[in-house]
Order: structure tokens, then C-alpha cells, then sequence
């Protein structure tokens, strides 16, 4: 569909081999690529035999090192997605499809915790809402880290914001098995589209 795209959260070291290792990450990593290479292989009809471009964007969790939602500064999470360390780098099976003007990064506000990506801002200044607009996406497939913090709160500001959104059961990944069950459970009540 020409109006779609895949929002890749948080699918970095930390989440995945790191400190914050989430439950099937490396699952996760895998079936995003492998619907990656599905999507990109697809020819769009009105682009008469032309690959389709279907665009993919990030979400990079990117924080300073004494950031507020660090158990050392008295937050919830050990230290994770420090700027400029392996840990914030996105996972190398994906890297090749990103580029930087669609990666979205979020947490760099040292006092402030930041699970949605919506207000997260590319290295051009612009939001992830904001671009979406301009790209005019409707409708935002969503896959990545973790289920009851980055994708629920961005899946539920896309939705609010209008959008169209469907989260990639098979291509996320989590903290806690039960908060990722009602999670989707949730996120499905509201009309989050569960595929
Ligand atoms: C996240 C915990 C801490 C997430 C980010 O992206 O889901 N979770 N920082
Ligand atoms: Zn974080």
C-alpha cells in the first residue's frame, strides 16, 4: 500500500544482548527483517514493474549517560542506550535500511522519561508525527521493543493522532511476559490492529 510504513522501535544492543535484554529479541529481529525483505521485494502495480518504495523509519532510544530513568539517578532501569555507545546502535541485520533522516530519537532530555516516539525528532528537528504527515502515511505498521513501553505508548499516540496502526505480533518483544499479553490485549480493546 502506497500510504504505509514500518516503524522499527527500539531495536537496539541493550534491548536485545544488552542491559535491558528483552524476552524474544533476537525472534524479533528476525521476522522484522525477513517482513523487510517481503516488502521491499514487492512490486507496487501503479509503479508499472518498479520495486515499491516502502518506507521504513526508527525509533533510537538515545539517552545521556546520567539520564533520570537510570536506577543510579533513582529511576526504574539500569543504564541503557547511552549516546555514542554499541548499546544505543541499532541491530546490524536492519542498519542497512536505515537512514538517518527517518530515524526518530528519543529520551535526550536528561529529566524527562520518554516511552512514545511520537515527539521523537529526526536529526533535522522534525517529529515522527510531524514527518508521517508529510510522507502522507495513514497507516503505520509497527514492530520492535518493548511491547508495554515503547510500542504500546507510540502505537497508542499514532492512533490518537489519526492514524491507522497495526503492531507485528511476531516482531516484538518484551520486558515481562504477562505485561506483554496485556499489553496487546489492551492496545487490541482500542483498535490497535494486532497482524
Ligand atoms: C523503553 C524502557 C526504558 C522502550 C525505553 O523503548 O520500550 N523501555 N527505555
Ligand atoms: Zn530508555
Amino acid at each position: 500500500m502506497k500510504d504505509s510504513a514500518l516503524l522499527v522501535v527500539d531495536m537496539l544492543y541493550d534491548f536485545i544482548d544488552g542491559s535491558m535484554a528483552c524476552k524474544e529479541a533476537d525472534k524479533a529481529v528476525a521476522g522484522t527483517l525477513a517482513y523487510i525483505e517481503e516488502e521491499t521485494g514487492k512490486t507496487d502495480p501503479d509503479d508499472s514493474g518498479i520495486r515499491s518504495i516502502f518506507p521504513i523509519l526508527f525509533v533510537r532510544d538515545h539517552h545521556p549517560a546520567n539520564h533520570s530513568s537510570f536506577i543510579p539517578q533513582g529511576g526504574p532501569w539500569p543504564p541503557h542506550c547511552v549516546q555514542g555507545t554499541h548499546g544505543a546502535e541499532v541491530h546490524k541485520a536492519l542498519s542497512p535500511y536505515m537512514s538517518e533522516d527517518l530515524c526518530f530519537y528519543k529520551g535526550e532530555n536528561q529529566a524527562l522519561e520518554q516511552y512514545s516516539a511520537f515527539e521523537g525528532r529526526n536529526p533535522a528537528g522534525q517529529s515522527l508525527g510531524e514527518v508521517l504527515e508529510l510522507m502522507e502515511i495513514r497507516n503505520v505498521l509497527i514492530c520492535g521493543i518493548a511491547t508495554e513501553y515503547c510500542v504500546r505508548n507510540t502505537a497508542e499516540d499514532l492512533l490518537k493522532a489519526g492514524f491507522k496502526v497495526s503492531v507485528l505480533k511476531d516482531c516484538i518483544a518484551y520486558v515481562d511476559y504477562e505485561g506483554h499479553l496485556k499489553a496487546l490485549e489492551e492496545m487490541q480493546a482500542e483498535g490497535i490492529r494486532l497482524i
